[in-house]
């Protein structure tokens, strides 16, 4: 069966999906889908025009998480993302949907925009929302994130799952937008995101990444 993502690289929620699908072993083709400037035959694949979406076969679905779902679903016998027990599941989902809707507004649709996208688009950067986000919201997150992980390989269990991905998706982003997870506050947060940047997957999808933002900059 072959397999299209449709999205673009410096999205945290296409990374995400890519690291997914490359830590099952499962190949794809990208098809760039850049997000604001769809084109109009998108939006049969996500009616909300947001990437990423994937074609698998005929079979259409859009939504990182939702689409990450199907894969476990669809190829059981792949290396499981989502936990062994039905607690370890949930605890994954949780974190994964933390990362995804309560770290992105401030690492990537903050940090990331205002520094990178913005530029890039001539628009200016608003240094003082950067400031708030960083030093007054994102905190409050990595503190509870730092207390969940404690002195674990891993969010869940003791193996990679979404939870972890989800999570250094978004420091991917905030690292491309000039911030470093701060490893004397969070010492166990920066070993987990050195951890997941070091992997192999990780490693093949960076240096595209590189890449682009040096041509935005
Ligand atoms: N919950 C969605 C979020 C996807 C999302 O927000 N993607 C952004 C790019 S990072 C997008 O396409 N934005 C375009 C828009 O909102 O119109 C997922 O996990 O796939």
């Amino acid at each position: 069966m072959s397999l299209t993502v449709y999205g673009a690289p410096l999205s945290p929620f296409v990374r995400k999906l890519c690291l997914c699908l490359a830590e099952k072993g499962l190949s794809y083709e990208l098809e760039v889908v850049l997000p604001f400037d769809q084109p109009s035959w998108f939006l049969e694949l996500n009616p909300l025009g947001r990437i990423p979406a994937i074609k698998d076969g005929d079979f259409a679905l859009a939504d990182s998480g939702v689409i990450c779902q199907y894969l476990e679903d669809q190829y059981p016998d792949l290396t499981s993302l989502l936990g062994k027990t039905a607690e370890q599941s949930a605890k994954v989902r949780w974190l994964e949907k933390y990362a995804d809707y309560e770290l992105s507004p401030l690492t990537t649709f903050a940090v990331f925009q205002q520094r990178i996208l913005n530029p890039s688009k001539g628009l200016p950067c608003d240094e003082n929302l950067v400031q708030a986000v960083l030093n007054e919201k994102l905190p409050l997150h990595f503190d509870y994130l730092e207390q969940t992980l404690g002195s674990a390989q891993y969010f869940v269990g003791d193996s990679l799952s979404l939870a972890d991905l989800a999570f250094a998706c978004q420091v991917v982003n905030m690292e491309h937008g000039g911030e470093c997870l701060n490893e004397q506050r969070w010492p166990n947060l920066a070993a987990l995101y050195a951890r997941i940047k070091a992997r192999p997957t990780m490693q093949a999808l960076l240096p595209r990444e590189q890449k682009i933002l040096a041509k935005m900059k």
